[in-house]
């Protein structure tokens, strides 16, 4: 009797549902394949990071006595997809049962589930339980409500993980303490450096590997920095309850010209390989808040992003796909501008979102939704393939989260499932967030001459294409009711600006 334990890039775990009573004859299955490695154009630090984090794990299993079949990207008989290496894996292993854990993407769970019809044994997907809510708990939820609001659903994931709780109240009087955390960094403040994790041999094998066979990647796999290991995950964490989480809640939406990391944990790519259990993460957030090492809104903030918006996401993703990924609420159909890729452009905001994410395969919250994404909006990008950027770009990116916030929150694609208005904004929030505009090619005090600063024009231009659409939503009646109040010629003045601006973009001038 043996059976093949099917372990992901993204599932490397020791507590995986798929590696539970794992009995001796059992062999694991880890298999490095090109499907994985291009089914979008990965930033090569992305490809290092998974890769690295599988080799190591697979070294950690061996270590304990497991036994662990490693198909690398190498293998001559490489299949190079992983519906193929499983059935290679069970005929070569005589298996009689497949084990797997649900992958954290639809369209490999899709795959998964014709498997049983050609491997000829007994295939079981269990559950991932490296959540802190399961789908059918999300979806038990979400049925029968109206809309679906983070706040509410938050409030449960307080109330059942005992999370910040006195007597079952919020500890403070409060749920959220999110309006102390919108605060400027003041540009006399020093910030702390972030730990970087050397490559050891593995990685180093790793990074020539990747260098090699996705030199036209973004990125640049000799950049690697990210814990691949839970050992350095729990470093990385540690570092941030020490030194950064004090001050992640004033700084949390700043930006900063050159400085990606500022107060914010770099925990997101170890908690989405499995390095990190989300519970544990938040306890400890919790235990520095009463050791007083830290203020509440800096927890609270920081707990809210990973027992409230990670699991929420993660509850819509599964709830709605397949069809939320093909939703597009504003009929977007602009083509991604290159500047995207190459990080080539005069907006400063936007030259330096995307600089770090060439560098990192990393840009925080900010710059994702209301730089790179907010600029999508604005513009109108399609969907569709701002998706597939924000899902190769980011060391940190499966679809089960990357969807949701880009199509949903940044690109409100999905309507208002996600949240109730379109994070759109004009440059005047990108100044007050940010030290971006001083020194920018663009004036964002002007609105509609030749060196107006893009985000004025677009936003004005945004609002009135869609006016029809917002007209019934309470929450845009205000920048609906400006623009009415607007004189014609000026509203004539943006939106030819905008049409200006978009169209030296096609055409790939300079912009
Ligand atoms: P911190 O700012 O320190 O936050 C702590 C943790 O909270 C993060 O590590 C993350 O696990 C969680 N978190 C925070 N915000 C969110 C959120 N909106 N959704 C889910 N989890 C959240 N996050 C990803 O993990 N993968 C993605 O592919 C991804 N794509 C995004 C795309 C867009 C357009 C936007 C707006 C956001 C995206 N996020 C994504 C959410 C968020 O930007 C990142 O989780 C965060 O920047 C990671 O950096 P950090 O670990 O330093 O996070
Ligand atoms: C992202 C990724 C990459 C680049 N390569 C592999 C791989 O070679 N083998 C593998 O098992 N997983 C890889 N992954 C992670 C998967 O894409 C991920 O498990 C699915 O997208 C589901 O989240
Ligand atoms: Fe960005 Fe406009 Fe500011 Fe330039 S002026 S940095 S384009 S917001």
């Amino acid at each position: 009797m043996t059976a093949l334990r099917l372990v992901l890039g993204d599932q490397v775990s020791h507590g995986l549902s798929a590696l539970r009573d794992l009995k001796p004859g059992d062999v694991v299955l880890m298999a490095e394949v090109m499907d994985e490695c291009t089914y979008v154009p990965h930033h090569q630090v992305k490809i290092t990071l998974v890769l690295s984090a599988m080799r190591h794990f697979a070294a950690e299993l061996r270590r304990r006595g497991v036994t662990v079949d490693y198909r690398s990207l190498d293998d001559p008989q490489n299949t190079h997809s992983i519906r193929g290496e499983v059935l290679r894996a069970a005929a070569e292993h005589g298996a009689d049962h497949i084990i797997a854990t649900e992958p954290g993407e639809y369209r490999l769970l899709a795959d998964m589930r014709g498997w049983p019809e050609s491997a000829g044994c007994e295939v079981e997907i269990r559950e991932d339980d490296r959540f802190l809510c399961s789908v059918k708990t999300f979806r038990d939820w979400a049925a029968g409500r109206k809309s679906l609001r983070l706040e509410f659903f938050y409030r449960d994931m307080r109330r059942a993980h005992e999370v910040l709780l006195e007597d079952g109240d919020p500890v403070g009087g409060q749920w959220n303490y999110d309006a102390e955390n919108r605060k400027k960094l003041p540009a006399s403040r020093i910030t702390p450096e972030v730990p970087r994790f050397a490559p050891d041999r593995i990685t180093r094998e790793v990074i020539a590997l990747v260098s090699d066979r996705f030199a036209d990647n973004m990125g640049d796999a000799h950049d690697f920095a990210w814990p691949v290991t839970a050992e350095d995950a729990e470093a990385m964490l540690a570092d941030f309850l020490e030194h950064r989480l004090a001050d992640f809640g004033d700084w949390q939406d700043s930006m900063r010209c050159g400085e990606p990391f500022l107060y914010h944990s770099l925990v997101s790519t170890s908690l989405n390989l499995g390095l990190l259990n989300p519970l544990d993460v938040c306890r400890k957030a919790e235990a520095a808040y009463r050791a007083g090492a830290a203020p509440l809104n800096a927890v609270e903030g920081f707990i809210r992003q990973i027992l409230g918006w990670r699991e929420f996401v993660r509850g819509i993703y599964w709830t709605y796909m397949p069809e939320y990924g093909r939703r597009n609420a504003l009929g977007a159909h602009r083509a991604l501008p290159w500047f995207y890729w190459s990080g080539q452009t005069r907006m400063r905001c936007m030259g330096d979102a995307i600089g770090t994410t060439r560098r990192n395969a990393y840009a925080h919250h900010i710059q994702r939704l209301m730089v790179t994404g907010n600029f999508a909006l604005l513009a109108g990008l399609d969907p569709d393939q701002v998706d597939e950027w924000y899902l190769a770009v980011y060391a940190d990116a499966y679809e089960w989260v990357e969807m949701p916030n880009t199509r949903g929150m940044a690109l409100f694609a999905d309507g208002g499932v996600i949240g109730s208005k379109p994070y759109a904004a004009s440059g005047a929030y990108i100044n007050k967030m940010s030290d971006y505009c001083g020194d920018c090619f663009y004036d964002v005090k002007d609105a509609t001459g030749e060196r107006s600063c893009p985000f004025n024009a677009l936003y004005w231009d945004f609002i009135a294409r869609n006016q029809d659409r917002f007209a019934g939503n309470i929450r845009m009646a205000m920048p609906l009711a400006t623009l009415a109040k607007m004189a014609p010629p000026r509203v004539q003045a943006l939106r030819a600006r905008a049409e200006r601006f978009l169209h030296a973009m096609d055409q790939g001038e300079p912009v």
